[in-house]
């Protein structure tokens, strides 16, 4: 736990930054310089990196120092140069025959500036293409040290990591917020080696073996005939393939479950997927999961916001990590293992531990904490870092071992393999975002993009004439040694154990362990995408699979779709629900929350003691007014316009004005009965009913109430009233909670 006085700090510290971000200095206003319009004719060296954003530590593929400046090798003294390092002279005009050309071949800046640019893009990732990545430092709470002799996860030992957010089946340019599985990808660079936890938001995986891989993305990524629809599962393709293949049923209930479109990435959970095997100092083992718990609790948007995000602002979570970093409010996950004895059977409860389609409830294994990870440095370059970091499930170090989970196995291969394209050859571990921060002596010789600059004659064991070296590591060395696990002698075989038939238990237990407003998300988000499919017969063939979760489910769906909701064809199993899985019903902190506040510049009562406020409590306020700029002569400053505001960007919204129409209010509409004498623009009534419709917590004093009262949203979750702190204060418990749940209609129980 930190100390008061530090808390205050970093508070004080991250309200300045907010402070500086939400109001940069605009011409016009003391202390902003008036920005000049001409470039500056006096050379000077590169830009540095910003102030928290000093570049990846250099080391040399062999591992040691190189003493480059951390910036790398991208900008390097003040003129302008071909790649070979000549000045340039002219970059605006390619060299012609006369004024009127044409061009001359012998232009080598043209065509080499031409030909770079041609070659900028490598293949993106065959999926998870889509990503946003930042750095941070892991800390060990030493907890883990009786099951696992990690270095890392020592008590007190900082690692830096890299960690890589992404959506699955969306290509590079694709919208954040679509309904999808999260990647939550973790490179942590410890002192005994990479090791790479590659993990999703979601617990359990769509197959139980990775031969299955290429079909299930196949059926989820657009139909190749038209490439539609891009970033998402609602078409016939992917309802085909999990209707006909049920071991997708647990994965494809916590896609459309909430999980499937998080608030935040701050707001995700991670998980491991697999139970890997652990071994301790004695080399004892035990099997565990990994599990990553956000401090600012679970949260996810709305499916109607999420849908406009994406329209409105693609680049939702990217913007909301990246913020959040650079305003201070740093993102933190504790690592969590769930640990179980590693016995012949590899089950605990009954539940087959190497089946990646199911969970151990928190109930039976409690997820105990080991570590903190706190994301703390945003990339200076996406390319470099984000585009080129590779990670893989074989980047492991002592005391983190494999299982036999058919799934695992497969991945062992499929992410080494996939970087040979992607990266051009196999020599991607030397780009930087991808080095070890210990020494690499790997033998490994040539190949495209070599930038080591080998010595020695010798890449082969047994050699005398490097002098023996590199040397194989003694057990006082701390190598990776794979645990002897026996293998069973058995026939060669493409089959699965019994208990891998199990394909409805989970999903039931999954369903009867939401409240009802998520049962509820959970019935339209299947009734949204089903209805979007073509084929009747796989509308039906899914209403099938769902009668064998649970028949309310079932006939709710059916009902949307107009369609009879089928028996089931298998007996429920009686299971157990498992608290632990719903997002709803607790209190979580506010920091880093977005309020927008509608002000009206005639009356600003109460809005500069709730903005600092919302600042001192870790949160951003974004001030609302009908033009941008100072407002009035208050020293206060609009973020956002009527023009610019859209009610998705909010977690709250507090209302101190009712501005009344402004010229670019279009299309013009009446203030509605009960408000006499009120026209208020219809942006702001627009913005309140989004944010009612979304279950937001909406705050109003003062002038704001007339807003509030045109737009006809009062009632739950609505704080009115004369003294704006007491209505902010309110409004806090209701933030707390996430959203205003009750404001959900709720019809299964
Ligand atoms: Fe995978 C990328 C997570 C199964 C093959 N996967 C990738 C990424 C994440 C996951 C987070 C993005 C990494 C990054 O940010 O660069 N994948 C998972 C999880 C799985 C899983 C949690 C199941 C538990 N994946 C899986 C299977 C296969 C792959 C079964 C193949 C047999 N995954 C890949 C890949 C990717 C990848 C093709 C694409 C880009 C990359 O690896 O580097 O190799």
């Amino acid at each position: 736990t930190r100390k008061p006085g530090k808390v205050k700090a970093v508070v004080e510290k991250a309200v300045d930054k907010v402070t500086e971000m939400v109001n940069p200095p605009i011409p016009g206003v003391p202390n902003s310089e008036p920005p000049s319009l001409a470039e500056p004719t006096d050379p000077r060296g590169p830009l540095p990196p910003k102030g928290d954003q000093d570049g990846p530590e250099t080391v040399s593929p062999t591992g040691a120092p190189t003493g480059a400046p951390k910036t790398s090798m991208g900008q390097q003294g003040e003129f302008l140069t071909t790649s070979a390092g000549a000045r340039i002279r002219d970059t605006d005009h390619s060299l012609k025959a006369g004024e009127r050309g044409p061009t001359l071949l012998q232009d080598h800046h043209l065509r080499e500036k031409v030909m770079h640019f041609d070659h900028e893009r490598i293949p993106e990732r065959v999926v998870h293409a889509r990503g946003y990545g930042a750095h941070g430092t892991f800390v060990g709470y030493g907890t883990a040290s009786n099951v696992c002799k990690s270095a890392f996860l020592a008590d007190g030992i900082e690692t830096p990591v890299f960690v890589r957010f992404s959506t699955v089946l969306g290509s590079r340019g694709s919208a954040d917020t679509v309904r999808d599985t999260r990647g939550f990808a973790t490179k942590f660079y410890t002192q005994e080696g990479n090791f790479d936890l590659v993990g999703n938001n979601i617990p359990v995986f769509f197959i139980q073996d990775g031969i299955k891989f290429p079909d299930v993305i196949h059926a989820g990524k657009p139909h190749p005939d038209r490439e539609i629809p891009q970033a998402q599962s609602a078409h016939d393709t992917f309802w085909d393939f999990v209707s006909t293949h049920t071991e997708a049923t647990h994965h494809v209930m916590w896609n459309m479950s909430d999980r499937g479109i998080p608030r935040s990435y701050r707001t995700m959970e991670g998980f491991g997927v697999h139970t890997f095997r652990l071994v301790n100092e004695a080399g004892e083992t035990v099997l565990a999961k990994f599990h990553w718990k956000p401090k600012l609790g679970v949260h996810s948007l709305v499916w109607e916001e999420a849908q406009m995000i994406n329209g409105f602002d693609p680049d939702f979570h990217r913007r909301d990590l990246a913020d959040a970093i650079e305003s201070g409010a740093h993102p933190q996950w504790e690592l969590g293992l769930q640990i179980f004895p590693d016995t012949p059977k590899q089950t605990f409860e009954g539940i087959d531990l190497l089946d990646p389609t199911k969970i151990v409830p928190e109930e039976l294994a409690p997820v105990q904490p080991v570590g903190l990870l706190t994301l703390n440095r945003n990339t200076m370059n996406f390319f470099a870092e984000t585009e080129q970091v590779a990670f893989h499930l074989g980047n492991l170090v002592p005391g983190i071992d494999v299982t036999d989970d058919p799934l695992f196995q497969a991945r062992l291969f499929s992410y080494l393999d996939t970087q040979l394209t992607r990266l051009a050859g196999p020599n991607f571990n030397q780009i930087p975002i991808n080095r070890p921060h210990v020494p690499v002596n790997d033998m490994f010789r040539d190949g495209y993009h070599q930038h080591a600059v080998h010595a020695g004659v010798a890449p082969y064991k047994p050699n005398t004439l490097d002098g023996g070296n590199p040397f194989e590591a003694g057990a006082e060395n701390r190598p990776f040694v794979e645990v002897a696990q026996p293998v069973a002698r058995s026939a060669k075989v493409r089959e699965a154990p019994a208990s891998y038939s199990d394909h409805f238990s989970q999903p039931r237990l999954f369903w009867l362990s939401m409240s009802p407003v998520e049962k509820e998300h959970l019935i339209r988000a299947f009734t949204f995408e089903l209805g979007k499919c073509y084929e009747q017969a796989v509308k039906e063939r899914q209403l099938q699979v769902l009668a064998n979760v649970d028949a309310t489910l079932c006939s709710e769906v059916a009902k949307g779709l107009g369609l009879p909701a089928p028996a089931p064809t298998v007996r429920p199993r009686k299971v157990t629900p498992s608290p632990a899985l719903s997002q709803v019903g607790q209190t979580w902190p506010t920091d880093g929350r977005l309020i927008g506040i509608v002000v009206d510049p005639a009356d600003l009562d109460g809005v500069r003691t709730v903005r600092e406020t919302i600042l001192a409590g870790g949160m951003v306020p974004l001030l609302i007014a009908p033009t941008g700029g100072p407002i009035g002569d208050s020293g206060l400053v609009a973020q956002r316009t009527l023009l610019t505001a859209r009610s998705i960007e909010f977690d709250a919204l507090l209302l101190a004005g009712s501005p009344p129409p402004g010229p670019d209010a279009v299309p013009a509409r009446d203030a509605k009965a009960g408000a006499p004498g009120t026209a208020v623009d219809p942006r702001v009534l627009l913005m309140i009913e989004e944010c009612y419709r979304h279950a937001k917590a909406i705050g109003a004093w003062g002038a704001g109430r007339a807003a509030l009262e045109a737009s006809g949203c009062t009632g739950l979750g609505v704080v009115t009233g004369d003294d704006a702190s007491k209505v902010f204060t309110e409004l806090m418990t209701l933030l707390g909670a996430h959203r205003v749940w009750d404001r959900f209609p709720a019809t299964v129980s």
